[in-house]
């Protein structure tokens, strides 16, 4: 069985980009693959964060993905600061890295943009702990958004250019795209990010979420209901599809390109049907934020697990750079 490595930062709240991006093709994978998913904490220090909400963010993020589906005994959940072995592999890694390609990487410039005060060298070794991550437990597979493409593209090279300098030690890991390439923010511009204000959250309360659609970016040219929509470029329609059967999307598109319904009717559909949605998985990740020994719990066997697998690669990895037994 192949193996899939895919890890998540918990930089905030879960949201339906990271679950449709992301985690909803997780699941889907763990029975065909031998999966390790991760809690990204070390990751998500590149950015300024509150210590003090470190711990509740770790743990609500585990809740929210086991509600989602990820299943310990189907996968491997673990939180990468667990398994020191990530930031080892990491640094060996750095040596074979080209500096170059480390400072074109565009989420380096975005994120350095939106923290001008915060360009901290992690930020900009960020991908090479992403290869590490990967490589650390000789995962062949590795489901990417399209954000994350160019970093699994370095991450190939830095295979690649370890492998031809110390021997064939990591097979090379190839992408697998996933469904939903990339969501925008309710913004309808950029994103939809943790760390930015413009996400739904999967565990956000049913108010909260009609809230954030009733304010959701729509179709600019149409300025009165009368208008004739454009669900094609449409941001409200472009998402109604993640929550609305294929039948009941095609009669929200129709209604809007033919002005039966105005955006605020859009709108209105959407956010019931992403209350809906989401409802049994807000319930379940309450259900375990109930219970955090059992996070705990789900969390350490993981990491055990991850331990056994990173100390058989980091033994080749040692063994090959020739470092003094
Ligand atoms: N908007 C998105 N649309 C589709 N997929 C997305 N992903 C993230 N945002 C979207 C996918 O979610 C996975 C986990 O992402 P991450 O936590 O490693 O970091 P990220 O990509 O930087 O996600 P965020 O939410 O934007 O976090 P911050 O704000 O902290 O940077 C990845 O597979 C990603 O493709």
């Amino acid at each position: 069985m192949e193996t899939v490595f895919s890890g998540i930062q918990p930089s905030g709240g879960f949201h339906i980009g990271n679950y449709f991006g992301a985690v909803q093709n997780w699941v889907e994978m763990q029975d065909k693959y031998r999966c390790l998913f991760c809690v990204v904490d070390l990751h998500a220090l590149t950015q300024t964060y509150d210590t003090k909400a470190m711990q509740e963010r770790v743990e609500t993020l585990t809740a929210e993905l086991l509600a989602s589906g990820l299943d310990p005994n189907r996968a491997v959940l673990f939180a990468q600061s667990h398994v020191p072995e990530h930031s080892e592999l990491a640094w060996i890694l750095s040596t074979v890295t080209p500096y170059g390609e480390l400072s074109r990487m565009t989420q380096f410039k975005e994120k350095s943009e939106r923290e001008p005060e915060n360009i901290n060298a992690g930020l900009m070794s960020y991908p090479i702990l992403m290869a590490a991550d990967i490589l650390l437990y000789r995962a062949t597979r590795v489901p990417v958004g399209v954000d994350q493409v160019q970093h699994l593209e370095l991450a190939r090279e830095i295979c690649r250019r370890f492998n031809s300098r110390f021997g064939n030690v990591f097979p090379e890991p190839q992408p697998i795209h996933t469904k939903a390439l990339k969501i925008l923010g309710v913004d309808g511009k950029q994103k939809m990010s943790k760390s930015l204000d413009n996400s739904i959250q999967v565990s956000d309360d049913p108010e909260v979420i009609r809230k954030k659609v009733k304010n959701a970016f729509t179709d600019p040219t149409r300025l009165k209901k009368a208008d004739p929509g454009h669900p094609d470029t449409c941001y409200v329609c472009s998402l109604q599809g993640y929550f609305a059967t294929p039948e009941e999307t095609a009669t929200y598109h129709d209604n809007c390109r033919t002005a039966s319904w105005g955006c605020v009717d859009s709108k209105r559909a959407l956010a019931e049907n992403m209350v809906k949605y989401l409802a049994p998985i807000r319930e379940k990740a309450a259900e375990w934020k109930a219970h955090p020994d059992r996070i705990r719990q789900v969390l350490g066997d993981g990491a055990q697990t991850a331990r056994v697998l990173a100390n058989d690669t980091m033994d080749k990895v040692r063994e090959a750079l020739g470092l003094y037994k």
